[in-house]
């Protein structure tokens, strides 16, 4: 079956390939997508190098003089997905593209393939090097508001986590104007209402793309001066591993000035992570920067701090005591919210199910850190609820059923590069 699973999974990605980059699903999703793009490099890793090579390639093709790599590259206009290019209308670089980005996962997965490779694989790197460089510079000048000690998002679709109730915090500050341009949204043509984000939650992301807009894409009057102002545990512990692994790539390839420049956005990292301890919940969580107040439940990225090697041996401590509290009541471990909390749906996108890359990320931070149990049941976790019910953007969190997209390009190389038991990992 597993092998099978993996010839499978092969064939998905190769489906999903539009000459040189991959769509996350067909339809739903018709264009390049940023962390999706560096997931599935490790897919294609396990079969076609020089293929996994190119899709880091053509995603930093889509990069701005600012330094941003955008979340979404628009390469041609598609009917399908709502907003387009022509809604973003952001031109930082050399391709239409969205005016936000997405959790940079980039250098993470280039020292993966770095570390599992070949002098052919370092020469790649080395070309890619300087661009990635200048990205985490980005998120730690533009995305770092004054005075605040963290990389902060101006939009619940940068941390990748779209409506995750974590940002309830932010969208309740938020007023939807009189004036906003009516839009028909097409996910729900293509996907079950019952588990995509609400007509408020677009009604506010649309907002905000209007924010972006009207200030010309300025993204460091986007973060100062936007609608929406969030700090993420999501975004602040993969850039905090992705600072660190650039880091080691930065030894690796014979770059000091950049590997002493690493060194202080990492220490940065380090010292702002008390910024988002919640000692009520005693969790990291989400926070609404300018009120400064917590979200209030556990959610898949709350469980990163292993990953990022971050945090104190208590706050470590009191993560684990939440994922055992969650792992008795679900069945598929890590739900993308707390199913003790306000807002926890099961079946609702960020709102409860599984999602395959944070499953990835959670397991390989628990296990690098020792705690290898609950690494392997986070794993196999993910294992199980593909084999049940194929190659699905996510998953029910209590039954294991397959939600939203199908044929899903990060769930089929996550299989190949880490879930499938035909992996030694
Ligand atoms: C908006 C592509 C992306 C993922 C995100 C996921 C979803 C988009 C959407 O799909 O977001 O970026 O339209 O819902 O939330 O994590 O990268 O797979």
């Amino acid at each position: 079956m597993p092998l099978d699973l993996d010839q499978k999974a092969r064939d998905i990605l190769k489906q999903n390939d539009r000459g040189g980059y991959t769509v996350p699903t067909a339809r739903l999703y018709p264009y390049q997508w940023n962390w999706d793009s560096a997931f599935v490099a490790l897919g294609f890793a396990t079969f076609d190098r020089e293929r996994a090579w190119q899709e880091l390639e053509l995603l930093l093709e889509g990069q701005w003089r600012d330094g941003m790599v955008p979340h979404i590259i628009f390469r041609r206009d598609d009917p399908d997905y709502f907003p387009g290019p022509s809604v973003w209308q952001a031109h930082g670089g050399d391709l239409p593209s969205g005016g936000i980005s997405q959790p940079p996962v980039l250098a993470s997965v280039m020292l993966d393939l770095v570390a599992s490779g070949n002098d052919a694989d370092r020469t790649r790197a080395a070309a890619l090097f300087d661009k990635v460089l200048d990205w985490h510079r980005w998120w730690h000048s533009a995305r770092t508001p004054d005075g605040c000690p963290v990389v902060c998002t101006v939009h619940p679709w940068e941390t990748g986590r779209d409506n995750c109730p974590d940002w309830d915090l932010g969208f309740d500050r938020m007023e939807v104007p009189a004036d906003l341009e009516p839009y028909t949204r097409m996910d729900t043509v293509h996907a079950d209402v019952s588990e995509r984000p609400s007509k408020l939650q677009y009604d506010k992301y649309v907002t905000i793309i209007k924010f972006g807009r009207d200030v010309g894409w300025d993204q460091t009057r986007l973060t100062n001066e936007g609608p929406f102002l969030m700090a993420d545990p999501g975004i602040h512990f993969i850039l905090l591993r992705a600072d660190r692994d650039l880091r080691h790539l930065a030894d690796i390839l014979d770059r000091p000035g950049a590997a002493d420049e690493l060194d202080g956005f990492i220490a940065k990292g380090v010292s702002g992570t008390d910024y988002l301890w919640n000692p009520d919940l005693k969790a990291f969580c989400a926070r609404e920067v300018r009120s400064g107040a917590f979200s209030q439940g556990f959610s898949s990225a709350s469980a990163l701090p292993f990953y990022a090697d971050a945090g104190s041996p208590d706050q470590r401590d009191s993560t684990l005591g939440h994922l055992d509290r969650i792992g008795a009541k679900v069945d598929f471990l890590v739900p993308s919210w707390d199913p003790d909390a306000p807002g926890f749906e099961p079946q609702r996108y960020w709102c409860g199910p599984v999602w395959p890359q944070m499953n990835t990320i959670i397991s390989k931070g628990l296990a690098e850190q020792g705690h290898t149990d609950l690494a392997k049941r986070v794993r196999g976790d993910l294992a199980a609820a593909i084999e049940k019910s194929g190659f699905f953007e996510c998953f029910n969190t209590v039954t294991g059923a397959g939600c939203i997209g199908t044929d899903f390009s990060w769930t089929a190389a996550l299989w190949l590069a880490w879930a499938s038991p035909n992996r030694k990992t």
